[in-house]
């Protein structure tokens, strides 16, 4: 019985794939803008200058990922573009500010911005967050040429509406841009009715008028990664390039070596300890082989947080090392030393 919803499932997917082609055909008509083009947006590259890449036949695609906090948006945008460059955690509010990752193949380059999750101004005051978690989405949307909202299907409590600002900006995105549903976590689900009737919900009338396409993604297990990105493929228009295709993120590496530090703290320390830590990148050096090494200082308030954090015989604090080792290895395809060194306030 399962097994015939499954079957469903992945025809509803091919046929996405196949609508892309058709929906790419139109899209070439449509103007072509240019003003997302940003001189900051090329900090790993070693020019000061930013230099369109002109080549014969080029093709390019801006999409904003944007949804409620915790829905798998950076860890979509990392499986995207195959390198750990949007550091994830399993807590709230991990991705603080916008962030383009980027996957550039034969003649089309794909950009992602990755944003913070939607957040209300309540929300804001109460956790004390960064005016970027409510400007950030919004920007990212006004630049895109594809919108794609991450909803968390896993989720049994939330899943069967849309966030509140989804809905809002469904109704604020200009007409011609696409806007795709893209259900994650669908390992967590094993009755595949459920998703069924889920699609249903949420493309009802009532739930999400606008949307053009819906895809159901695990991005941990990398499930329905590889269709997605085939279709934004497809849906690429003919265009310059914004990035050297040796160019795979706009953040410097020292930012990515703190955000993965403190996203990996996020993962290791219990409720609101990891958001009051204080870290600072100490060292940074990138030896010719490619190889780094960085040191980082992490300040805790007290000496009984301190030692929560060091663990026993330090144990805690070098897995976070090892882990953030391993992540930042995936980011910038080369070996990385990482010192994390702990201090206590007080
Ligand atoms: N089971 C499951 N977990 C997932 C999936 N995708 C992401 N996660 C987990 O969900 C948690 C949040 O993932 P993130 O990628 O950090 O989510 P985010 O939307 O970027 O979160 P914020 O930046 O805080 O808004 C992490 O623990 C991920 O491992 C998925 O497909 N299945
Ligand atoms: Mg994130």
């Amino acid at each position: 019985m399962s097994l015939s919803y499954i079957d469903m499932l992945c025809i509803i997917q091919k046929r996405i794939v196949q609508n892309a082609y058709s929906l790419t055909r139109c899209f070439t008509s449509q103007i072509i803008n240019c003003q997302q083009n940003q001189p900051e947006d090329h900090l790993l590259r070693s020019e000061d200058n930013y230099t369109f890449i002109r080549r014969e036949d080029t093709r390019f695609l801006k999409v904003a990922i944007v949804g409620a906090p915790n829905a798998g948006k950076s860890t979509l945008v990392n499986q995207l573009v195959n390198r750990t460059v949007c550091p994830t955690s399993s807590k709230v509010h991990t991705t603080q500010t916008k962030c383009n990752a980027i996957y550039s193949t034969e003649n089309t380059q794909l950009v992602f911005i990755d944003t913070p999750g939607f957040i209300t101004p309540r929300e804001q005051t109460k956790f004390n967050l960064n005016n970027s978690f409510q400007d950030d989405p919004q920007a990212s949307i006004k630049i895109a040429d594809v919108v794609g909202i991450i909803h968390d299907a896993g989720n049994r409590w939330t899943r069967n509406k849309l966030h509140q600002k989804s809905l809002d900006l469904l109704n604020s995105v200009n007409s011609d841009i696409p806007i795709l549903l893209i259900l994650n976590k669908i390992d967590q689900i094993k009755d595949k009715k459920i998703l069924l009737e889920l699609i249903k919900t949420l493309t009802s009338e009532k739930g999400c008028p606008k949307l053009t396409d819906v895809f159901l993604i695990s991005a941990l297990n990398c499930d329905g990664v590889d269709t997605l990105r085939e279709y934004l493929l497809c849906t690429a228009k003919s265009q310059d390039w914004q990035y050297n295709e040796d160019t795979y993120t706009d953040q410097s590496p020292e930012t990515i070596i703190q955000q993965t530090v403190r996203a990996k703290l996020m993962d290791f320390l219990p409720k609101e300890i990891p958001y009051i830590l204080h870290s600072t990148l100490e060292y940074f050096e990138v030896y010719p082989d490619g190889r780094i090494n960085t040191s980082i200082t992490i300040e805790c308030p007290n000496k009984r947080k301190t030692s929560l954090l060091i663990g026993i015989k330090a144990q805690r604090i070098k897995l976070i090392a090892e882990q953030c080792e391993n992540e930042l290895r995936h980011a910038f395809r080369a070996p990385v030393r990482l010192k994390l060194n702990v201090i206590s306030k007080k």
